[in-house]
């Protein structure tokens, strides 16, 4: 190892590479060593298989060193059934000890609820979604916390450290998948905003990952950039997004336009949601996906939408040619049972509706 890179307090590097942000693609879960150095501290960090994206586009400026893992402080917390809070469980990877006494069943469907930018995983959407996940289904409901690396007010450092979580994922995924001979296409992501492509770069790290729903998928810094930057859906068996703040940053949008999944929704067009007016200084359209998924888990009647080329053929009433039997585009649930949909094989299809400005919002 160069000891000038060692020395030099601000230098970021990856075994066998060399100063700087490099580019590690591929590999097996095998540990990779990280070296972190600053302020005369070195860290290590072992994260499995990585990669660090070195991508300079227009749509990418700048790389960011990613915080250190300690620091990152991410946690992935079962939640147990009728009993949000306090008997919360906290696992870990090659600790089987710590599912003891959860209630984890490896031959449920497993669902991973993932926080995005100045949030945290005790939100409360993440906990009252949990429990209504867990009302809605038999399932393994677990919450990543990652607000060490998301709260720093500081968007680009927030975008670096999604891969570092995604790796964690990943890991203890993987690691499921050994251990407890968990079905990984039973494995289901949910992440908002950067924590949809947390989800992508874990579900790359997953052979055979089943799903991952991406609420308005984090659009500055993401957009138009390669597939192994982006959550779309060479990472999952079956990937669908719900883009609802799709304008552009300059006007205030912190979603992504660019459909990226099988499916892509687009409620109320996408850029801007009914009933947010000068809330959306507060997010509320970006919110708005999470709150429509919700929905779908606590309404009784299916959410069903259609295929359109685009909004304006939807306001137009032009429905896509199906074929003589409608079977060439079929409908879709929404949400929760979007899973249900008959062609996985298509990639970014979208789907338009309008809504209500509040739940129940179709
Ligand atoms: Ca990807």
């Amino acid at each position: 190892m160069n000891s000038s890179i060692l020395n030099n307090p601000n230098s970021f590097f990856i075994k066998g590479g060399s100063k700087g942000i490099q580019v590690i693609r591929g590999g097996s879960l095998n540990c990779i060593k990280l070296y972190f150095i600053k302020k005369n501290h070195k860290y290590k960090m072992c994260l499995g298989a990585t990669y660090i994206s070195k991508v300079q586009t227009s749509h990418k400026s700048m790389n960011i060193i990613l915080t250190p893992r300690d620091y990152l402080y991410c946690q992935i917390i079962l939640s147990k059934i009728k009993d949000i809070g306090s008997a919360n469980h906290e696992v870990v990877a090659y600790k089987p000890s710590t599912f003891d006494g959860t209630g984890f069943d490896a031959s449920k469907p497993t669902k991973f609820i993932i926080h995005g930018f100045v949030q945290t995983g005790n939100a409360n959407w993440l906990t009252e979604m949990a429990q209504e996940m867990l009302d809605y289904g038999d399932y393994n409901v677990f919450r990543v916390n990652w607000e060490g690396g998301s709260s720093m007010n500081f968007y680009g450092q927030a975008t670096s450290n999604t891969r570092v979580v995604g790796l964690e994922i990943g890991y203890l995924v993987n690691w499921m998948v050994n251990y407890f001979s968990l079905d990984p296409a039973k494995v289901h992501l949910i992440g908002h905003s950067l924590g949809s492509h947390v989800a992508g770069y874990a579900g790359e790290l997953i052979t055979g990952l089943g799903r991952i729903s991406g609420l308005d998928p984090a659009g500055p810094y993401f957009t138009w950039m390669p597939s192994f930057v982006i959550l779309d859906e060479t990472d999952a068996i079956f990937v669908d997004n719900y883009h609802t703040d799709a304008r552009p940053l300059y006007l205030g949008g912190y979603g992504t336009p660019q459909a990226m999944g099988n499916v892509d929704f687009y409620p109320n067009g996408g850029s801007f949601q009914p009933g947010c007016g000068l809330r959306n200084v507060l997010a509320c359209s970006h919110s708005r996906a999470i709150d429509l998924y919700r929905d779908t888990l606590n309404q009784t009647y299916p959410y069903i939408a259609h295929e359109y080329d685009d909004y304006d053929d939807f306001k137009d009433g032009h429905y896509k040619l199906c074929g003589d039997d409608n079977q060439k585009c079929p409908p879709i649930y929404l949400g929760i049972r979007a899973s249900e949909y008959t062609q996985k094989d298509r990639i970014n299809v979208q789907f338009h509706f309008d809504t209500n400005q509040e739940a129940p919002y179709c």
